[in-house]
């Protein structure tokens, strides 16, 4: 592989070109690139951008280091080894796309277009570069369709009933708040610039509080950390709420006026003493005393959910039982007082416009949920399935990395008679099993728009240099594609710019202004600062709804309940075989899977672990610096063993997400967790699973 070494002109002039992170993280920054001579120098956070405050994290403050790696993909690459093993040779890119659009056309005229699969997430969240041709290709051919439920769905759909969409507070006002409790989150990981809002509250006096199964970097630095086992927050949720009943801390005429289902809810939070919560929970029920006192009178009283506290059985339920409690103490009244998970409920993209659904023409695809690829990669054709898949065309996404039970994913796209096409800017676990690697550009080489989950404003990407080696935007290759499967040409010719500018376009006009996009980068959408003060919610009743009649129509409880989960600890019979809860949240400087292989952030996680509470590792006469065996039914990781109260007793923490062939033994965390759904949403259960761990001196890994 050619090592790129970028040398500029020391005495040309620098220019500066701002752009947006494009990576799976709520804070989505506003970016300057100093570019010389066509090479860029290095890229900083936009300090004009009120959100970004001038401050990036690590990883992406090293960008020009993943931009100019010497493994970055360069050129085309065709399987010549077994897969797996990511023995290639070079091709062009004329024989790469003439093979590739003559294996689907047959694929398509021997099974039909539906035995075809995209399998795309979040490698960027650009609306350009993620679903804009992409989608356009698939839905001319006729291909499955992908449910991109890996990461949100159940937060989602519990946010949708209860609050009506992804809507919450704005990020800003945390700085204002006296209470924050910090849910199901580690933000000074992953959500950086919420964590400087709530350090200006903290500065101001504010109480933080975190909620975790893991004494994370954030959990330390809050006043109180509530350590409760994985999948118990419905339980503290409803054990608050009873004790707001208890305190006559409710908001009755917030309650009265602006929500609905109360006296239902209110039965079954009287269901919910503190001290059944707190055996639930494990942990003092003193503890849930004091948080409800202080939810309760503590005002403004803002919580910050995040999505680790949504990936078990029960997630969607959790996020429910959260997601009522602003509305029972009036905390919506002050624009300091509410819940955010996820902002980007409040965009008005047009994606008919960017994806073009009408391309569909005829009967509606079947649809796959990307949570379950490992199992429908090993199903053959029939009614209930549809048929068996036998192309695959990977781009944004590891999902031999990063989806559950990694053992049969690895299997699935091992197969022999699966044809697999990975769009990649780096040699991935994933990309070791295409047949064809095709080479992609990265944020700083292409255009894209963004939308954010944990802020309000739009951003642009101009690209600021030109592609490395034969690098396309993902764009490019879709449309070259189309061309070559004989597609109509007018639904593919949108320039990337064009697709920018046309992605919050609407009937009425530009939602945004995109003179503004081009001149500053960034454009903040309108939007009232507490929005639900006056009520107003967008739920069919326009109320908070507690009861939920679009879910009892579907056969479901219309209230919210805490579903303990799948793989519970404690007297079941599999925890006699695996008696320690999993949980595998992110390390600090990867993202996902990306940047595992930027060799300045390996080094500072150094190797994988597994954290392991100071009385479960006596117990099994293990020492930090132990390679362990993590094991259950469905496989072995192996890692290193540290020994640390991060760890709550009973649950064991493996930090993700590893490349495989990077990790001991070319396992991950994923080898461990499992493929069933959660209770909404259809998502993934990543946290929700039981394991056992044994010292391996004499074996090595
Ligand atoms: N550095 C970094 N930043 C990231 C990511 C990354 O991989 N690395 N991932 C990005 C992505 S894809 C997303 S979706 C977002 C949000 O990503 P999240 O996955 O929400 O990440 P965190 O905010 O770290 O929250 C996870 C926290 O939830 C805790 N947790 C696990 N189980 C439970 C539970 O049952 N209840 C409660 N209360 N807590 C639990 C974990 O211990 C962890 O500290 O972050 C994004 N930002
Ligand atoms: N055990 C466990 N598993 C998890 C999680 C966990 O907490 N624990 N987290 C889950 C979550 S929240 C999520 S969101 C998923 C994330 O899963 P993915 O969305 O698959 O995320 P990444 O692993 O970051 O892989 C993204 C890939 O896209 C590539 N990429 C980036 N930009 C581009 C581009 O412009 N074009 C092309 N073609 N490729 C590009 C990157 O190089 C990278 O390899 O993982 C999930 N898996
Ligand atoms: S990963 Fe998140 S914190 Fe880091 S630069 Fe991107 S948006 Fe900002
Ligand atoms: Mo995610």
């Amino acid at each position: 592989m050619t090592v790129i070494v970028p040398v500029a002109d020391a005495g040309a002039p620098t220019t500066e070109v701002r752009g947006a992170c494009p990576h799976d993280c709520p804070d989505t920054c506003a970016l300057v690139t100093t570019v010389r001579d066509g090479v860029a120098l290095k890229v900083q956070g936009n300090p004009a951008h009120a959100q970004t405050g001038g401050v990036l994290c690590t990883k992406v403050s090293r960008y020009v280091q993943r931009v100019y790696h010497p493994e970055r993909l360069l050129h085309p690459l065709r399987r010549v080894g077994p897969k797996g093993l990511g023995r290639f040779e070079r091709v062009g890119w004329d024989e790469a796309l003439a093979d590739i659009a003559a294996r689907l056309q047959t694929i398509a005229a021997r099974s039909g277009p539906q035995a075809i699969v995209p399998y795309s997430y979040a490698g960027t969240m650009g609306l350009v570069q993620g679903e804009s041709i992409a989608a356009r290709f698939f839905n001319r051919l006729g291909a499955s369709q992908l449910d991109r439920t890996i990461c949100s769905m159940a937060g989602t759909e519990g946010l949708v009933h209860t609050l009506g969409a992804k809507v919450g507070m704005r990020v800003e006002h945390y700085a204002e708040s006296k209470l924050i409790l910090v849910w199901g989150s580690n933000s000074i990981a992953s959500n950086l610039h919420f964590w400087r809002y709530a350090q200006m509250a903290k500065r101001d006096g504010a109480k933080l509080v975190c909620i975790d199964p893991r004494r994370t970097e954030t959990a330390e630095k809050c006043h109180e950390h509530i350590a409760l086992r994985p999948g118990t927050d419905a339980a503290l949720a409803l054990a608050l709420m009873h004790e707001l009943i208890a305190n006559d801390a409710l908001d009755a005429d917030y309650i009265e006026r602006h929500t609905l289902g109360w006296e239902a809810l209110r039965e079954r939070a009287l269901q919910w003493p503190p001290e059944r919560a707190a055996r639930v929970c494990g942990v003092p029920v003193e503890q849930i005393r004091s948080l409800a006192r202080d939810y309760g009178s503590m005002a403004p009283a803002a919580i910050r959910l995040n999505y680790g506290m949504q990936r078990v059985r029960g997630g969607g339920n959790a996020v429910r039982a959260v997601a009522c409690l602003p509305a029972l103490i009036g905390a919506w009244r002050h624009r300091a007082g509410g819940v955010l998970l996820s902002s980007s409920g409040q965009y008005p993209v047009n994606r008919a416009a960017l994806q073009r659904p009408d391309l569909l023409a005829g009967a509606p695809p079947r649809i796959l949920n990307m949570v379950t690829i490992g199992d429908d990669l090993l199903r053959q054709t029939s009614p209930e399935f549809g048929p068996k898949i036998e192309a695959l065309l990977v781009y944004n996404s590891n999902p031999v990395a990063v989806a559950p039970q990694s053992a049969r994913v690895a299997q699935g796209f091992a197969r022999d008679d699966l044809f697999t096409v990975v769009l990649e800017q780096f040699q991935t676990d994933t990309a070791d099993h295409a047949d064809y690697v095709l080479p992609a550009t990265t944020q700083l080489e292409h255009w894209d728009i963004h939308l954010s989950y944990g802020h309000s404003d739009v951003l642009l990407n101009r690209p600021a240099i030109a592609p490395l080696g034969e690098a396309r935007p993902n764009t490019a290759i879709f449309r070259e594609l189309a061309r070559r499967m004989g597609f109509e040409p007018q639904a593919f010719e949108d320039s990337d710019e064009a697709l920018c500018r046309m992605a919050f376009r609407q009937a009425s006009g530009d939602a945004v202004d995109f003179a503004q996009l081009l001149d500053q980068g960034f454009a903040t959408l309108p939007g009232s600062d507490a929005p639900f003060a006056q009520g107003g919610f967008p739920t069919p009743s326009g109320r908070c709804e507690f009861y939920s009649a679009r879910l009892a129509a579907q056969g479901m409880d219309g209230l919210p309940d805490h579903l303990s989960n799948y793989e519970t600890a404690g007297a079941s019979p599999l925890a006699e075989s695996y008696p320690l809860a999993f949980i595998s949240p992110p390390a600090r400087n990867f993202l996902n899977s990306t940047f595992v292989n930027v060799r300045s952030l390996r080094d500072i996680e150094v190797e994988p672990v597994l954290e392991i509470h100071p009385e479960d590792a006596a117990a099994r006469g293990i020492v930090s610096g132990d390679v362990v065996r993590v094991f259950n039914a469905r496989g072995v990781y192996h890692c290193k063993a540290l020994v640390s109260q991060r760890a709550r007793p009973g649950v064991v923490n493996g930090l993700g997400v590893w490349w495989r062939k990077l990790g001991l033994g070319g396992t991950n965390v994923n080898e461990l967790t499992s493929q069933r759904l959660t209770d909404l949403g259809r998502g993934p259960v990543f946290y929700d699973c039981l394991v056992e761990v044994q010292a391996q001196r004499t074996e090595g890994a």
